[in-house]
């Protein structure tokens, strides 16, 4: 590793994805961390001058400037000897691997952000409008959302009954990924033990690592979830 890297943690954001992998691998990292803007909860101007894309994570090593957790998390795990965090071509768990890495950010992400963009945005309706874009809203999820994620959501609970990590017997970068979604589905109530027993639990196992103690005390927040 030539150039120290700097990780861009914004307060309630899925930067802590990188901040956790971080602390689990032990990489010398240096840490920034910026709060949201008050009135419109964005990442402050400072933060969007880093990155073209100005969304949280940014990676930062010398000159160079990498948004996209998962591209930064694979960019950390080329760069990290002797890691044990991505099954290799052709070993066991590498198509389960694969599926997972893939389906955090590629299926997961946009339906949970479609969901809460939606409700988020009927906060801002005038009154006479809310009875009508709520019933919407609801058909739209219900139609389109719900059951792509319900889908997701009973692979995973059949995937963590067979082995106790997304990547399959080993801990891996899969399950930093989408530990933001989950964890966050949770403190949404997305996610819970009724409907969701083995997700639950697998929560409470990436909970129990030492390197979420180490990653919470430096994000200095009770939850990662943004409440509006
Ligand atoms: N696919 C992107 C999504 C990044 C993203 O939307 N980040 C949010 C935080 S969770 C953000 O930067 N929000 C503040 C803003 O857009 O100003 C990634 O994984 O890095």
């Amino acid at each position: 590793m030539s150039q120290l890297l700097t990780l861009h943690h914004l307060e309630y954001s899925q930067s802590f994805r990188v901040l956790w992998m971080l602390e689990e691998l032990g990489t010398p990292y240096e840490l920034i961390v910026y709060e949201r803007d008050a009135k419109t909860r964005a990442a402050p101007d400072e933060y969007k001058a880093i990155s073209p894309l100005g969304t949280a994570p940014v990676l930062t090593e010398g000159e160079m400037a990498l948004a996209e957790s998962s591209a930064i998390m694979e960019h950390i795990l080329d760069i990290t000897p002797n890691h044990t965090l991505r099954p290799e071509p052709g070993a066991p768990d590498r198509i389960r691997y694969l599926f997972w890495w893939h389906a955090a950010q590629g299926s997961m992400m946009p339906l949970q952000l479609m969901i809460t963009v939606l409700n988020l945005s009927q906060k801002q309706l005038p009154f006479f409008m809310k009875p009508f874009i709520k019933l919407y809203v609801a058909g739209l999820t219900r139609l389109f959302m719900e059951p792509r994620l319900n889908r997701l959501m009973e692979q995973a609970e059949v995937d963590l009954e067979t082995a106790p990590w997304f990547g399959g017997e080993r801990l891996s970068v899969a399950d930093f990924l989408i530990a933001y979604n989950m964890i966050v589905g949770a403190e949404r109530g997305m996610i819970n033990e009724r409907q969701h027993p083995n997700c639950m639990k697998w929560i409470a196992r990436m909970k129990a690592l030492p390197s979420f103690a180490r990653a919470t005390e430096k994000d200095g927040r009770a939850s990662m979830a943004l409440n509006y």
